[in-house]
């Protein structure tokens, strides 16, 4: 394994079981930022209310119809852009290589790539969701809109992995 991927999977570990302390003691979720990145951070609720935020509406169709929900937060591309992804050296223009690994607090995972977010390629309005129709939410969520099934709305969202 990579030092570089090794430290990241420490960072992680070490972080895990802080972020699930917290829900215990205090009901404002955080959200780390690490791996590939010059700046991992932990952004709590606060700073990621107090970002730019986008609101996005995703339609789930159930036995009652389509229902649409809409979900208010700051960009994935947002907070990713600000820990800035760093490329492995001496390949050129590494922009476009990184993935996301989006954790829940129950370790449910799921990846998303850097394409699919940057605006100059799909421009997904991929969000971390901290308000439900306008009411704040206890715990983030990602939203990743269009998806047909729900399984890449992580609930609980905890980390995100740049990979
Ligand atoms: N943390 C976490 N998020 C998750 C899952 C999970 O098991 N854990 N299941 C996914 C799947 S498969 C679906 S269909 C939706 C269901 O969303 P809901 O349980 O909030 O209605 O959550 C997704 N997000
Ligand atoms: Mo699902």
């Amino acid at each position: 394994m990579r030092r570089s991927a090794w430290l990241a999977g420490l960072l992680l570990a070490s972080l895990a079981p802080a972020a699930a302390q917290e829900s215990v003691n205090s009901p404002a979720p955080t959200l780390v930022i690490a791996g590939q990145v010059a700046h991992p951070r932990t952004v709590t609720l606060a700073e990621l209310q107090a970002m730019p935020a986008a609101t996005v509406d995703v339609a789930t169709t159930t036995s009652a119809g389509v229902q649409h929900v809409t979900y208010t937060g700051p960009l994935l591309w947002t907070l990713v852009q600000a820990a800035q992804p760093v490329g492995e050296p001496g390949r050129g223009n590494t922009a476009l290589q990184h993935t996301f690994l989006a954790r829940g607090q129950d370790g449910y995972a799921v990846a998303l790539s850097i394409g699919e977010i940057d605006p100059r390629m799909e421009g997904k309005q991929v969000v971390v969701a901290n308000a439900r129709d306008g009411q704040p939410m206890a715990t983030l969520r990602l939203v990743v809109p269009g998806d047909l099934h729900a399984a890449r709305s992580v609930r609980d969202l905890v980390a995100v992995e740049v990979r």
